[in-house]
């Protein structure tokens, strides 16, 4: 389904379960941090929201996007960390540098998920231009951070 035809902020919370002995790590691109910071503070309050400790979740920045597989990485082999959420936004210009990073990003987050046996979010926006950037970081789509942390939760429940 397009994001366009669901809001980012809604989700289904009836399975999840007390997160507050969990420890999430939390790893943001620096590129358009305009925007990844409105998304990194959406997944943590949605974190907050559901039970998490402030104590207990940890942001590290990286330098673009194409870098969260090793972030997340990072992240996962440290045994307290019990899931990680990766916040980016890549947006298409004359190249097709967006493909790349994009395919290259989702391959990596699953393999390291895999790998480690950890939820790791996939909270990429990925989109044309910077309004639809905008439209799902707290704009009219909801916060594609909010999303990553409820997916994340939705895991550590599974
Ligand atoms: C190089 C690049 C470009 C063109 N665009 C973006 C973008 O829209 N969003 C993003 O997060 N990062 C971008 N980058 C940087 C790459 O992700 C990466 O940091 C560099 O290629 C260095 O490995």
């Amino acid at each position: 389904m397009a994001t366009s035809l669901k809001n980012l902020n809604e989700y289904k919370k009836d399975n999840f379960k007390d997160i507050s002995d969990k420890t999430v790590g939390i790893v943001v691109a620096e590129w358009h941090d305009d925007i990844t910071s409105v998304l990194c503070q959406g997944a943590v309050e949605t974190l907050l929201k559901h039970g998490a400790k402030k104590e207990n979740i940890f942001i590290n920045s990286v330098p673009g996007s194409f870098e969260l597989t090793l972030g997340a990485q990072f992240l996962a082999l440290q045994e307290e960390i019990d899931a990680v959420i990766c916040i980016g936004v890549v947006i298409k210009g004359d190249t097709k540098h967006d493909d790349y990073i994009n395919n290259a990003v989702a391959n990596g987050l699953t393999n390291v998920a895999l790998k480690f046996n950890k939820p790791v979010a996939f909270g990429l926006v990925t989109t044309n231009n910077l309004e639809q950037a905008l439209d799902r970081a707290g704009g009219k789509h909801g916060n594609k951070g909010v999303e990553a942390a409820a997916a994340v939760i939705g895991m550590l429940s599974f």
